[in-house]
């Protein structure tokens, strides 16, 4: 199947380890991951996630959850996985569940809420030891032309609102630039595996990632050719996340690749003929069965 052959013909820099650019980690008493109510000296990370292999990240704790259900009854784990309980329950930030080598879990809306829970689950796989381990980001977006409801736009490239490969994130006083490249061979297996389902709608396209949902993503307001010209430099859908999530994968040695499912129910054409498909409603996809 498509998850074996993911996990064959993946080669991962580096050993498989996960690469953490903060000198001074191996020399701290203890690791606080705190948003995640996991800890160094509280959790034997290694024990708990040391097998892990597959991280799914995606907005909604509801969703994640269904997710990991899911993945409990694909895997044929024992029992019906109903009662998964939340790891990072103590905490109320992020809901994070597990099933067999699969870990899923929420990083809520837009940027900052991402990056954080990303420091924090990278570090964990750092102190756990997990090798070669992909993460995947299954999340929900607006879509940019004439695509059919429901598609799944695979991500080769997140670009931001002027639709460079590029994150740009102030770190103290300073503006630092990443790139914003995903894993092109994860793509593509992961469109070779859309195909073996029938009816599973899936393009591999960039991904525009905004900073806001109102000023950035929703484009009612937006009659100027903005959408035209993101359609010609290869937008097909409009997140909040993506570039955050492919430039801290790229730098720690991640094997990393965006999943967006358009919800979409409502759509507006543009001037330019362009149609934007928003959600319009607070019930959130459910996994594909
Ligand atoms: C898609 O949906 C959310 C906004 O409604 C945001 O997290 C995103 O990227």
């Amino acid at each position: 199947s498509g998850r074996a052959a993911m996990t064959e013909t993946t080669v991962y820099p580096g050993g498989g380890l996960v690469h953490i650019k903060n000198p001074h980690l191996e020399s701290m008493e203890e690791d606080i991951l705190h948003h995640l109510d996991l800890g160094t000296k509280t959790h034997n990370l290694p024990a708990v996630f040391g097998d892990i292999k597959f991280v799914c990240v995606g907005g909604s704790p509801n969703r994640m959850r269904a997710f990991a259900q899911f993945m409990h009854k694909q895997l044929g784990l024992a029992g019906d996985g109903e009662d998964l309980a939340d790891i990072c329950a103590g905490m109320d930030r992020y809901a994070m569940y597990r099933a067999g080598p699969v870990l899923s879990i929420s990083h809520g809306m837009g940027i900052p809420s991402i990056s954080i829970m990303l420091h924090e689950l990278i570090k964990l796989l750092h102190h756990a030891k997990c090798r070669d381990v992909t993460i995947i980001r299954i999340g929900t977006s607006g879509g940019l032309g004439k695509i059919k409801l429901g598609t799944v736009v695979i991500t080769d490239t997140a670009v931001d609102s002027s639709f460079k490969p590029r994150f740009e994130q102030v770190v103290l006083d300073d503006v630092v630039v990443q790139s914003t490249e995903l894993d092109k061979d994860l793509a593509k297996e992961l469109l070779a595996c859309s195909k073996e389902i029938s009816d599973f709608p899936a393009l591999i396209s960039h991904t525009m990632c905004a900073y806001d949902f109102y000023e950035g993503k929703t484009t009612f307001g937006r009659l100027d050719g903005y959408l035209k010209r993101a359609y010609n430099a290869g937008v097909r859908n409009i997140e909040m996340e993506s570039t955050a999530f492919a430039a801290l994968c790229g730098l720690c040695g991640l094997k990393g690749e965006c999943f967006c499912i358009l919800p979409c129910i409502h759509s507006l054409t543009q001037p330019e003929g362009l149609v934007w498909c928003e959600i319009q409603t607070t019930q959130e996809p459910k996994p594909h069965s």
